[in-house]
């Protein structure tokens, strides 16, 4: 059992509140490792569309063990990166701080910006070592066009990376670690207790070595958020066992009437990324649960990893765990 990565711990998912309106760097706290923008609490409904704007510094370096990795104070770089999570309407300012002896970014996956902040280097947009660089992320609501047409908001489960290390689109900085997930949610949305990210990157998860799986825990009843993405090379299929998601922006179904597919496993390629929200152990109880990718080679060689579901004492039934 692992987990001493910010975000991937135990401990789970910090729920801080932040007042509305809320303007100053949002400096996390060693207890809330992975809340960045924090999602609010279930009850703290937001006060009005605020459309905040936040700020926050990201730096870039490499761990002990050699992996590249995304943090939110130096010497605090995890891989994945700490999650980023927005509502839908505000802008955040990212910057990044360049720790590393090569030229980095910071590129986004479905939010809004303006090419300065695309984090190429085709648009002068990367970080020399040494450096810094503020890049700007917006969100927008759902809403018709002028032209009657519906555009889609912001909401849903992204992702962001280093686009240049390596190559010009990143390959190295991928490979290495440099990359996390971007959450941005819809006023009303369900929040959940825990949240858990699993990055399929070409034939490892979270870039772990086959013996020191990502495993990680929920308490029955528990509703845990995870967060899959996927890079590197190949395809693979995200399992997972005993529970099962609706596919579609939240992994929740709206209603009886809901037409979205309900499923328990998922194809996903390099740069794909979705998310969604299960209770611990619903119908099925506590237990060690594997997740896996299905493609049964790459399961074989190790793509694989447990979700503990612990009774109400802690306790995982039949796993000395
Ligand atoms: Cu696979």
């Amino acid at each position: 059992m692992s987990g001493t990565e910010p975000g991937n711990s135990r401990r789970g998912f910090s729920r801080r509140s932040f007042a509305g309106g809320a303007a100053a760097a949002l400096l996390p706290t060693a207890l809330a490792p992975s809340a960045v923008a924090a999602p609010r609490t279930a009850s703290a409904a937001r006060a009005g569309a605020s459309d905040e704007v936040r700020y926050l510094t990201l730096y870039a370096e490499k761990l002990s063990d050699g992996r590249l990795g995304y943090g939110l104070k130096p010497g605090e770089a995890s891989v994945p990166g700490p999650p980023i999570e927005m509502y839908e309407g505000d802008t955040l300012h990212i910057e990044l701080v360049n720790l590393l002896d090569v030229t980095a970014s910071l590129h986004v996956h479905g939010l809004d910006y303006e090419i300065t902040s695309d984090g190429t280097r085709m648009s002068d947009s990367v970080v020399e070592p040494g450096e810094r660089r503020t890049y700007t992320w917006r969100t927008h609501r759902p809403g018709r066009r002028k032209d009657g047409t519906w555009e889609a908001g912001s909401a849903g489960y992204w992702h962001y990376h280093d686009h240049v290390v390596g190559t010009d689109h990143g390959t190295g900085g991928i490979r290495q670690g440099l990359y996390g997930p971007v959450i941005v949610r819809r006023e009303g949305d369900v929040l959940p207790d825990k949240q858990f990210t699993i990055v399929f990157n070409d034939m490892t998860i979270n870039n772990r070595e086959p013996d020191d799986p990502y495993d990680f825990t929920a308490r029955i009843g528990e509703r845990v958020e995870i967060i899959s993405i996927t890079h590197g090379e190949y395809y693979h299929t995200f399992h997972m066992h005993g529970h099962r998601w609706a596919d579609n922006r939240t992994g929740l179904l709206e209603g009886e009437n809901d037409p979205s597919r309900v499923i328990d496993n998922k194809i996903t390629g390099p740069a794909d990324s979705f998310g969604f929200q299960i209770i611990a152990g619903e119908r099925v109880g506590a237990g060690a649960w594997m997740y896996h990718c299905h493609v049964q080679s790459h399961a074989d060689m190790g793509m694989a990893g447990t979700f503990y579901v612990t009774e109400r004492d802690g306790s995982v039934p039949g796993d000395g765990h």
